[in-house]
Order: C-alpha cells, then structure tokens, then sequence
C-alpha cells in the first residue's frame, strides 16, 4: 500500500517535471553602436505578445556615491517600490519633475523616511537639487521582462518561450531603434542590436 502511495507521488513529481510550464530560454542581447562600439547601459524591453505578463514587482536600491547615482540607468516594473539610500557624508535632496513620477525627498543623509513607489510607466530623469551634476535615469515599464547591457554590451535574461516585441533605449540614442518582434523557443537566442549613439549629446532621448 505504502509502495503504491510512494509510485503515485513519483508520477506526480516526474509529471510536474515534464509539463512545460515556466518553460525558459537564455537570451543574449549585445547591443552595439553603428561603429562597432558596445552599447552600454542600453535598456531592452520584451514585452509578451502570447500571454499576459505574470504579475508581480519587486524593489530596487539607487544609491547615492561620491555624488553620483548608483546606478546611473534603473530599470523597473510599474509599483515597483524604490529605496534611495545617501551613502555620502554630505546630504542629497533627491526628487524628479518628469510626468510619469514627481516626487522629492527631504535633504536627507543615510537612509531616507520612505521608498518611491512608481506607479506610471515612461522615462524618469533624477536629480539633486544641492548637486547639479547628480543625474540618473529610472525607466519605468509594463512588463517583468527587461535588462540593462553591462559595459560590454550585452545583457542576458531568461524568457519564457513565446513571441514578444523588444524595444530599446540608451539616453544618448539618436533615434529609437525599431521595436522589433522576436520569437522565444527552447534554445538559447542570441540578439544583435544596433544603437546609434550620440556621445556629445546633451539632450536625453525619450523613451520610444
Ligand atoms: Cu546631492
């Protein structure tokens, strides 16, 4: 009877292991300038074409260091909640006037009272108002599938099989490159992306 029990619990476990739920691929994106540069700090987004994207957010840490925002370029899903720590031994008064989130947090050092929820998606530009200088980007989107490219970059995530439409963003960008579709299966996919960057530019691209 046991040895019975014991056969229908494996069958369930092995069953569970082969139904193709959650089924995921990696997927590389190097991202390059039309020069043949890496394309650094590029943000791609996939959003899902087949089924709606799987709800839930997380929470994100920017730092703030040597009078910099660390990082320089965040990417999140919309409500995520964001902690703004002041690891400098000068305060910062952190806050944004860009449409998606207005916000500014009291001149504070250490840990700030409270997180920033964002709760729109669009392009958030951050600064300092004691520190001109101090500039960062949150970019703020519809879906839980996204990446920001390393230096090298390129950027690797897992998907779950199915179509999905990616667009990309990097703040000295001149033009948008084309939202492109792609297809997501059980291999590994590599994709090349072409970003035509500006490094003098003082203007900071929209998000497409
Ligand atoms: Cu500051």
């Amino acid at each position: 009877m046991t040895g019975h029990r014991l056969a229908i619990v494996a069958a369930c476990v092995l069953g569970a292991l082969a139904a193709p739920i959650g089924h995921a691929a990696d997927v590389t994106v190097q991202a390059r300038t039309p020069e043949g540069a890496a394309a650094g700090d590029t943000v791609v987004v996939f959003e899902p074409l087949d089924a709606p994207a799987p709800a839930g957010h997380a929470t994100a840490v920017i730092d703030q260091v040597n009078k910099r925002f660390v990082p320089h370029v965040t990417v999140i899903r919309v409500g995520t909640a964001v902690t703004f720590p002041n690891s400098d031994h000068i305060r910062h008064q952190v806050y944004s006037l860009s449409p998606a989130k207005v916000f500014t947090l009291k001149l504070y050092a250490g840990s700030p009272k409270m997180d920033v929820v964002f709760d729109q998606p669009g392009l958030v530009a951050l600064g300092c108002n004691i520190h001109d200088t101090m500039v960062a980007f949150v970019l703020v989107v519809d879906t839980p599938f996204f990446a920001k490219t390393a230096d090298g970059g390129s950027a690797m995530l897992a998907l779950p099989e199915g179509r999905y439409r990616m667009r990309a963003w990097h703040e000295k960008m001149r033009a948008p490159p084309p939202p492109r579709e792609l297809t997501v299966g059980a291999a590994p996919l590599a994709v090349p992306l072409t970003v035509d960057l500006d490094p003098a530019t003082e203007l900071v691209a929209p998000w497409p």
